[in-house]
């Protein structure tokens, strides 16, 4: 199979709005990233996913976009962006571009146009219907934001579809001229020397609103193949698309090189397993190690050869891994360090969010007040309604919640955490006095340098790139897995748990040990004691 560079590299999330802030007015910007990119290089990661940095009314913080070739004046200007991506390019990391087109904001011209009347040219850009019968909605379809998708215009006394807030129009991907005027859009960026893209909840582009189908629609691989082909395809890019209703087979079919689709896709059959079966993320239960082994033996086994994972437990939707899955006291570096060791010696390519690479973790608030994501905010509105006691919701936006994953990033121990002189836009983590980026590169047993370790290792060790990978048959709370390759051997062992647990493999003779996240000497498996959140990768005789 053909190689390509974007199996090989890790890379970073950064949220500009919350990186870091270069003049002062609270708000991360460009030239902010421009100035931590030396850090970023010290890290050494590949490639950057930049969060959406367009003109935008950020109902949604930028995934609602009003101008696709302009960027949003709080974050600087064009010229910062190219500054951006050739100074990356210097520093041999590429910047993926965040490729909101599912829907635009409600002032983008497109929209503007296409709501002052039925018969404008801009009207089929969008998702329009009729009043049901009785004048309501046109049918059920939900916004991912909490009510009916459906949002009554006054003017031409129809309704059009918004799958996340109503400030969202979704686009219409049956037309032809809209499609082509997203093309134009996407080699307008190809042209400046961008890395690739992130496609933001790309499964949902061959909806069919009328049936109530949005995920997986039946023209979804038709208009991926001609992006492909009118775009990206013709250059050497990374795309990866967030895909929420991925399976192992519809990932094969986006990401089989052969398809011609995209490079990878994000998948979440992980992200769910700790929320009620069949209920909303706000609906927790406690995660099965057993279930999450499984799920992910599942897709490294399935795409094997014929697609390519991505690996992440972060991103600026999700809580903070560590207080997520980890313990975010006493075991917090040592739960980090084995999230981190698991996932980056995995098969695909390790995405890390901004801040995990020091430990980040939630941030508690008490009341709504404190809240500023529109997802908690309208989850808060209609549960209150529904009759949920407040304390219960509150408790659900400190597990889940996305501002969780929004706090500015933690520089170090001055004010603010180093992430403005001004009023941040969002309250700093208390933590910072402790967690910070100037904290870890000072100290050598710090999660930066397991982070910095794992890329060197990928760097140097083709088996973590393309590598068998198999389970291990272990105790529940331990997940152990082998990688194999051209005759090397690797196991990587894990104690997903706050206790000791032991591990008995008896057979195997260990020759190196790669990586681990304490300092004991490990020169046998046999009923070998794993220390709580004990995490090691071992080279084995064959
Ligand atoms: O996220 C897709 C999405 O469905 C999320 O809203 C997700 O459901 C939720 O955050 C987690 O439960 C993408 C972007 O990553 C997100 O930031 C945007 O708000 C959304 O699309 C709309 O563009
Ligand atoms: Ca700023």
């Amino acid at each position: 199979m053909k190689q390509y560079w974007w199996q090989s590299v890790v890379v970073y999330q950064v949220y500009p709005r919350s990186f870091k802030d270069s003049n002062g007015d609270g708000i991360g910007d460009i030239q902010g990233i421009i100035g931590k990119l030396d850090y970023l290089q010290k890290l050494g990661i590949g490639a950057i996913w930049l969060s959406p940095v367009y003109q935008s009314p950020n109902e949604d913080n930028g995934y609602d976009i009003s101008d696709y070739q302009a960027v949003m004046a709080e974050f600087g200007t064009m010229a910062d962006l190219d500054q951006l991506i050739a100074e990356a390019k210097q520093r041999g990391i590429r910047i993926i571009m965040d490729l909101v087109v599912n829907h635009t904001s409600d002032e983008h011209a497109w929209f503007v146009e296409a709501r002052r009347s039925k018969n404008n040219p801009y009207r089929d850009y969008y998702v329009w219907a009729d009043p049901a019968k009785d004048g309501g909605v046109p049918n059920g379809l939900q916004s991912t934001f909490s009510g009916s998708a459906w949002q009554y215009d006054q003017t031409s006394q129809q309704y059009y579809l918004h799958l996340f807030s109503q400030k969202q129009p979704d686009l219409n991907w049956q037309n032809k001229e809209m499609r082509q005027a997203v093309y134009n859009m996407m080699n307008f960026w190809i042209d400046k020397g961008i890395g690739g893209f992130r496609l933001d909840v790309i499964d949902l582009i061959g909806k069919q609103p009328e049936q109530e189908i949005t995920g997986n629609g039946p023209k979804l691989h038709q208009y991926l193949q001609e992006m492909n082909q009118q775009t990206f395809g013709h250059h050497d890019l990374i795309t990866v698309g967030e895909t929420w209703g991925a399976t192992p087979e519809i990932a094969k079919l986006y990401s089989n090189p052969e398809s011609h689709e995209l490079s990878m896709v994000f998948q979440f059959e992980h992200v769910g397993l700790d929320e009620q079966p069949g209920k909303a993320k706000w609906d927790l239960q406690p995660l099965k190690i057993g279930a999450l082994k499984r799920v992910f033996a599942k897709w490294q086994t399935e795409l094997d050869d014929q697609g390519w994972n991505s690996l992440f437990w972060n991103n600026h939707d999700l809580p903070r891994i560590i207080s997520r899955w980890g313990d975010d006291g006493q075991y917090r570096v040592a739960s980090g360090k084995m999230l981190a060791i698991l996932l980056h010696l995995l098969k695909g390519t390790p995405y890390i969010y901004q801040g995990e690479e020091i430990g980040m973790t939630n941030r508690i608030v008490h009341d709504i007040s404190e809240v500023t994501d529109i997802e908690s905010l309208r989850m808060y509105d209609e549960r209150i309604k529904a009759g949920y006691p407040k304390a219960t919701i509150i408790e659900s936006i400190n597990v889940k919640g996305r501002d969780n994953a929004r706090t500015p990033m933690q520089w170090n121990q001055t004010t603010n955490a180093g992430f403005t002189t001004g009023k941040p836009w969002l309250a700093v983590n208390p933590n910072y006095e402790t967690i910070n980026v100037e904290a870890a590169l000072a100290d050598p047993d710090s999660l930066f340098y397991t982070y910095q370790k794992l890329i060197e290792l990928r760097k140097n060790n083709p088996i973590v790139i393309w590598g068998s990978f198999e389970l291990l048959t272990t105790a529940e709370m331990i997940f152990a897995y082998k990688r194999c390759y051209q005759g090397e051997t690797w196991l990587v062992v894990n104690n997903f748990s706050n206790q000791a647990q032991i591990i008995d493999l008896p057979d195997v003779k260990i020759e190196q040990v790669l990586i681990q996240n304490g300092h004991e000497s490990i020169t046998s498996l046999a009923n070998y004691h794993l220390s709580p959140w004990q995490s090691f990768a071992v080279k084995v005789a064959n």
